[in-house]
């Protein structure tokens, strides 16, 4: 049925709303009025409400994001035009030459695969098999009695991010009333994968500012005072943003209390291998709870370790207490995961299980990693030199020593921050975060006079 106006035009208002009384003599016709259909009745008088389209968005009420306090930077840092700009923002290693670097076994991979001649077929949804069989085993180790018992569900995941988000999407299913704790500080995407996950969150201390350390006390007495059963998220490895990380025996105490207060571990581990340059070392945490007997949640990304930060490859393991509980936790992970995003990417799963389900390429990939942590290492000495050796306050940076894995907890404030990013074109997170895989030998001067320029001249 057409509706027409035969009215002389008037100008209205962007934002308005047009109620028109109409007179119809169709015997039988129908109007679209918002998603139901109005049918018409012979003389019948119908009200058809409409928003005329006059520069009027039906988005006009939604406002603008902030720039995400991470990947922002490097948004900010592609925008400044100055030489001496250095983007300490996000984790992503770079070479001595501060390039990108693709790891030699992913590009041998990458042959084995073309030679090949791989389909592009959907993969089901819990992931490539061959992915899910060997990320279990790297990170349990492969002759893990609960590998064996077929205890572990385990789903591929869009990377680590992916892999917590449909891990708290399955909190919020089965544990509605559980809340999870996180460190505080902790990597900023935790909040936010909670809060839309709708899972309920506070925070145990973590940081000392005092010691520039870990507050051992006031992280067990907070995991302590926490309501049971709640979920413990904990950093595998290379704590992120502080670069602090438990001894083995305070991983132990904390295991004792979280097996005391009923509460299930969550890791993410998002450095393997990047903490010390060894895989079985850095697995060190997760594999103790494991042992214990205990149940726990594990997300696993291969953005650092492996390099593949765009291929958004990781998995979600769930150590369980029985193959039969797995099984069960495997079918609703996947009963989640349909509907969000149907089933995961093909290109970085291949890679991963072609380098770590091949004894070649595994050592070869284990000389690589050593080789990205060792220059990390590098840089955090000779900042430490240079900052030492052109600091005359006495102030003690052998902290920065003493933090491991890709990042620094550098103590400055966020207007110290600021300055590092206004004054000396060095982009950071405002936690006072650098990434010193972003970092090289031969910036490491210019940095350590930015970071004494801040600290003393910014209060
Ligand atoms: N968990 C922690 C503790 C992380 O630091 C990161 C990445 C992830 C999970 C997720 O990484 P993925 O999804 O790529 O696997 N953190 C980065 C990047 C390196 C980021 O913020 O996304 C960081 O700069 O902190």
């Amino acid at each position: 049925m057409a509706l027409s106006l035969s009215s002389a035009p008037v100008s209205l208002p962007s934002r308005s709303v047009v109620t028109l009384r109409l007179n119809t003599k169709q015997t039988v016709g129908f109007a679209k009025n918002g998603g139901s259909d109005l049918f018409l009745k012979r003389k019948a008088f119908i009200r058809v409400g409409m928003a005329v389209a006059l520069n009027f968005s039906r988005f006009e009420s939604v406002t603008m994001a902030p720039p995400d306090p991470i990947l922002g930077v490097s948004e900010a840092f592609k925008a400044d035009t100055n030489d001496l700009k250095l983007n300490l923002g996000v984790g992503a290693y770079r070479t001595e030459e501060l390039q990108p670097y693709v790891l030699n076994v992913v590009k041998k991979a990458e042959n084995l695969m073309l030679e090949k001649g791989e389909n592009k077929e959907y993969l089901p949804i819990e992931g490539l098999a061959a992915f899910n069989k060997v990320t279990a085993e790297l990170l349990l180790g492969a002759d893990n009695p609960v590998i064996q018992q077929g205890k572990v569900a385990t789903v591929q995941g869009l990377s680590g991010t992916g892999s917590l988000r449909l891990a708290a999407a399955f909190i919020q299913r089965y544990f509605p009333a559980a809340k999870a704790l996180i460190s505080s500080p902790t990597w900023g995407n935790h909040k936010n994968i909670f809060n839309d996950a709708r899972v309920p969150w506070s925070e145990y201390r973590y940081y000392d500012p005092r010691t520039v350390g870990l507050d051992f006390d006031g992280m067990i007495a907070d995991i302590k005072a926490a309501p049971d059963g709640s979920f413990v998220v904990l950093h595998g490895c290379a704590h992120n943003p502080t670069g602090i990380d438990p001894t083995p025996e305070q991983w132990e105490e904390l295991a004792d209390i979280i097996q005391e207060k009923n509460h299930i571990p969550f890791f993410d581990v998002a450095y393997q291998g990047f903490a010390s340059g060894n895989l079985d070392a850095d697995a060190f945490s997760v594999r103790m709870f494991v042992q214990r007997g205990l149940e726990v949640l594990v997300a696993q990304s291969y953005s650092k370790n492996l390099g593949l930060y765009a291929e958004r490859i990781g998995a979600i393991n769930v150590v369980c207490s029985s193959p039969d509980v797995a099984d069960r936790v495997k079918s609703q992970l996947k009963r989640l995961a349909r509907p969000m995003y149907s089933n995961p990417p093909v290109h970085g799963a291949r890679i991963v299980a072609n380098v770590v389900g091949d004894p070649t390429l595994f050592s070869e990939w284990k000389d690589e990693m050593e080789e990205m942590a060792g220059r990390i290492k590098n840089v955090r000495q000779r900042l430490y030199d240079s900052l030492s050796q052109k600091d005359k306050s006495g102030k003690d940076w052998s902290f920065i020593l003493r933090q491991i894995g890709m990042f620094s907890f550098t103590g400055l404030n966020k207007a110290q921050s600021d300055n590092m990013t206004n004054k000396w074109h060095v982009y950071m997170t405002k936690d006072g975060r650098i990434s010193l895989a972003g970092l090289s030998l031969s910036k490491c001067e210019y940095l350590a006079d930015a970071i004494i320029d801040s600290f003393h001249n910014v209060s």
